[in-house]
């Protein structure tokens, strides 16, 4: 069985590496990120993943400022462009986009797909507390949906009012986890992708397509409280707010490897919108390969989470 996987992380020594949520593994992951080669490879085959479309570890280039974030994109983009060159049957690529500049950052998007052949763009969340649905960022949703790419939002550390407001008082690394994957980035980038429901980014962007991972960001669980309370007031939207999710949302795992979130998932999201990924290095090819393989699911789902759905929605080449 052919598996793609999703969320899998890069970094370049100019970007550096991610300090939060890592504790006792930093310089391991540090290692893993940098390794675009053979290391990365042979983990791969390991677990049998045939695919890994790469993106850059969170924050990329969004913390910078504009100049500095379009210039530091480029050369970013340049670099990945050449890994999956060296490996164009291993990876694909998506787009870091200089955020911070959304003219540059929509420009930054059609040259990555038509020129590098990317196949979608990953957003770390907020860009300096600024979120999608702002109209400032319409050009690189519009550049998005002109060239039938998706958007991965993915989470990242909260801007400092809400670091400070929520996070306070706890031990530092207890903070950050908290902050990070141990809960905050996760339900944040569900409230992302809800203020950009709310905001009324998808009347505007009716063809938009939004990947997020971790088993949908605990959107599923909440979605019916989310359309039920939120619909009746949201009356400038053409269409409710679940279905908003069901026809613009796309669900990968990375990391979410237990049965609980899978079913939630999958009976409010359903099959043909979710991927395989793993969430490369921050979590384990092996288990990840053990759970997609261990699915209660009949055959033909299993392949449409590994491989098929990514096909479709990626336009992916058929090996
Ligand atoms: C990530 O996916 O970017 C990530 C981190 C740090 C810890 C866990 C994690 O950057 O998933
Ligand atoms: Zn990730």
């Amino acid at each position: 069985m052919r598996v793609v996987a999703l969320e899998e992380h890069f970094t370049t020594p100019e970007l550096g590496a991610p300090r939060a949520g890592v504790a006792g593994r930093g310089e391991e992951v540090a290692a893993r990120l940098l390794d675009v080669g053979e290391g990365r490879l042979e983990a791969m085959d390991a677990a049998g993943i045939d695919l890994q479309v790469l993106s850059s570890t969170a924050p990329a280039t969004q913390h910078l400022p504009p100049a500095a974030s379009v210039d530091a994109s480029r050369r970013l983009n340049d670099q990945l462009a050449e890994v999956v060159a060296a490996h164009p049957d291993r990876f694909a690529g998506f787009a870091s986009l200089p955020t911070p500049a959304p003219e540059e950052a929509g420009k930054e998007l059609v040259r990555c797909v038509e020129e590098l052949g990317f196949v979608g763009a990953m957003v770390h969340g907020h860009t300096q507390g600024r979120f999608l649905d702002d109209p400032g960022f319409a050009p690189i949703l519009a550049a998005a949906e002109d060239l039938g790419v998706p958007l991965y939002l993915h989470p990242t550390l909260p801007p400092p009012a809400v670091r400070d407001a929520y996070y306070a008082g706890l031990p530092e690394a207890v903070a950050a986890t908290l902050a990070g994957p141990g809960w905050g980035w996760h339900a944040e980038t569900a409230l992302h992708v809800l203020r950009m429901v709310v905001g009324g980014v998808f009347d505007r962007h009716p063809r938009l397509q939004l990947i997020v991972g971790h088993m949908g960001e605990n959107l599923p669980f909440s979605l019916a409280r989310a359309d039920a309370t939120l619909s009746p007031v949201a009356t400038h939207l053409a269409r409710r707010v679940a279905d908003y999710v069901h026809e613009h949302l796309w669900v990968t795992m990375s990391a979410y490897f237990t049965l609980p979130p899978f079913e939630c998932a999958r009976s409010v999201i359903g099959i043909d919108r979710m991927l395989f990924s793993v969430d490369y290095p921050f979590a384990d090819p092996l288990a990840g390969r053990r759970f997609l393989d261990g699915l209660p699911v009949p055959p033909a789902d299993r392949e449409k989470l590994a491989h098929g759905n990514a096909e479709r929605l990626l336009r992916l080449p058929l090996p």
